[in-house]
């Protein structure tokens, strides 16, 4: 049925009060025009009452992250039933972190519900009986005070039923609103419900569902263990992490979403909080189309939109170029640093036309040349050509190098740190195995690491673009500095470490 052809149902259905001359079949122009002060008259919602439900009753088949349920196909209001559990359950959040969830389905995000406009919605919550707490829904697509939540209350071993009628189309946020409504967010009860508008949502290649969340523990970023809530953070407002779907890594290695060239996407967004705004970005795509707010309009040719917590939005992109398109919140520690990080993998035929890949890689020392005195590295690089090249030379010219290369991470005297870069001033792991920085530099470094009892697992990339002579400098000036066992890294070491398997994080020496 056509948007049209429903409006003159629910003109006969008798909707008089809202104006009977949008019923009397004149041109589309002056109905649209009546449909626009119809809206303006009375909020808009009524518009969505398309009258009693029809047909057989309808079980909504509920998603759990990243998948969305497919389009509802249906073309006039129906009684739709939804059965959605709450689950208390312990899951990790980070590699060797766990925390006790609480969710709408078993994820974080809870179940992706789908409806049309119009649809009579019969809403089952279940509380499992082993839960602790009670809990209850608010619907950000409800008509009614509390969204849902007062009906809706449950305590453990309970079920509650109430019903409402899907009166505006949009994503929309639910979650728990039994207090201490923060702390239930903050656990993870969130989800979106998406209320179709009656005539659908233009069909895709692809759909996912990504929710963002500010989590609060009692221990720090990616320390190991159980880690309990914390209170005063989530006043206070200081997330240990910032995460899509619930866990750090939920989208990406091989749990990454996946598309192929030629294909659009679409992305339903929401954002739980409890506190944060997300700068949603997708690294190397423009959002052709988001429906900012997850509401009816949308704009276009978009990089970043705002997520407001508690908020959501559907973005469309058609991918053209093969490759990983990473998605941030643009607040950008966060993506880095508290794990507000997910993956798209697109595969397809290579377009160099539209985007080349690297296509020069030249020696560029702008200022570097004037303000750095590179007398040493010269001097070390005649005496090599000599054969008389000491390990003194090539402190001096690693010290330049270093200062240049290595130091904006680990800092100017080897310290690191604390929890990012692992110090190199007297590293046990370096002690362990000195000639190890050899590969280490060419190959760079990821996965955990243990460094003077500290743990650290992040990225150190490879500084492949450094000469065999570099690194044999810049590793000789490291193993002879702060209180490291000396040592000489020659050319030939450094040769043969690039050429070598990389060092491996988990391998010896961790
Ligand atoms: C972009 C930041 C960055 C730069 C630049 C960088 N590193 Fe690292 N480095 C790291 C990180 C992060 C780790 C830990 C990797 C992990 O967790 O697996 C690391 C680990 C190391 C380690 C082993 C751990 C330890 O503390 O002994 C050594 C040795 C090291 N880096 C040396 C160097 C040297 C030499 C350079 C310059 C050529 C350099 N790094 C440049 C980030 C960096
Ligand atoms: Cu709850």
């Amino acid at each position: 049925m056509t948007y049209f052809a429903e409006r003159l149902i629910w003109c006969l259905l008798g909707a008089a009060a809202l104006t009977l001359s949008g019923c009397s079949g004149k041109t589309q122009d002056a109905d649209t025009k009546i449909a626009t002060a119809a809206t303006a008259d009375t909020g808009g919602s009524a518009k969505g009452d398309f009258g009693p439900p029809q047909g057989p009753e309808v079980k909504a088949i509920l998603t759990s992250p990243p998948n969305v349920p497919p389009a509802t196909g249906r073309h006039a209001p129906a009684k739709v039933i939804v059965e959605l559990d709450v689950i208390e359950k312990e899951m990790p959040i980070s590699e060797g972190v766990t925390y006790t969830f609480w969710t709408f389905g078993g994820t974080v995000p809870g179940s992706f519900i789908r409806v049309r406009q119009g649809d009579t919605v019969v809403f089952h919550l279940r509380n499992m009986p082993d839960s602790k707490m009670p809990h209850n829904i608010d619907l950000h697509g409800v008509t009614g005070p509390g969204g849902g939540a007062a009906s809706s209350f449950t305590a453990p071993g309970h079920v509650s039923r109430f019903t409402f009628k899907a009166l505006n189309a949009g994503l929309f946020v639910y979650h728990c609103a039994t207090a201490p409504v923060g702390m239930h967010i903050a656990n993870g009860m969130y989800g979106l419900i998406l209320v179709e508008p009656p005539e659908g949502l233009p069909p895709v290649d692809r759909e996912f569902y990504v929710m963002q969340g500010d989590f609060y523990t009692t221990g720090k970023y990616r320390e190991k263990g159980h880690q309990p809530f914390d209170m005063e953070k989530a006043i206070d407002e200081r997330p240990t992490y910032v995460l899509f779907n619930g866990m750090e890594g939920a989208l990406t290695g091989d749990k990454a979403l996946t598309a192929k060239t030629n294909e659009t996407v679409r992305l339903y967004v929401g954002n739980g909080g409890p506190n944060l705004v997300s700068s949603f970005h997708v690294i190397g795509e423009i959002f052709d189309k988001v429906w900012y707010e997850g509401g009816t309009k949308f704009q276009e040719n978009v990089q970043t939109t705002l997520i407001p917590s508690g908020g959501a939005m559907m973005a469309e992109f058609h991918i053209e170029v093969p490759g990983s398109y990473i998605l941030v919140d643009h607040s950008i520690f966060r993506a880095f640093n508290k794990g507000a990080l997910a993956i798209l993998k697109a595969e397809g035929p290579e377009r160099k036309d539209l985007y080349s890949g690297k296509e020069v890689d030249a020696v560029y020392l702008g200022d570097q040349a004037a303000g750095t005195n590179r007398t040493p590295i010269t001097t070390a690089a005649a005496a090599y050509k000599a054969g008389t090249l000491t390990k003194e030379d090539q402190i001096a010219a690693g010290k330049v190098l270093f200062a240049g290369t290595c130091s904006t991470c680990h800092q100017p005297d080897g310290a690191g740190m604390e929890g990012v870069f692992p110090p190199l001033a007297k590293s046990d792991l370096l002690a362990k195995d000195p000639k190890r920085i050899a590969s280490i530099i060419t190959h760079g470094l990821t996965g955990p690491v243990t460094v003077n009892g500290k743990d650290y697992n992040s990225v150190m990339p490879p500084m492949a673009q450094l000469t065999d002579d570099e690194v044999a400098n810049i590793g000789t000036y490291v193993l002879n500095s702060w209180g490291n066992p000396g040592g000489q890294i020659s050319r030939d070491d450094a040769k043969a470490a690039r050429a070598a398997a990389p060092a491996n994080a988990g391998g010896e020496g961790h």
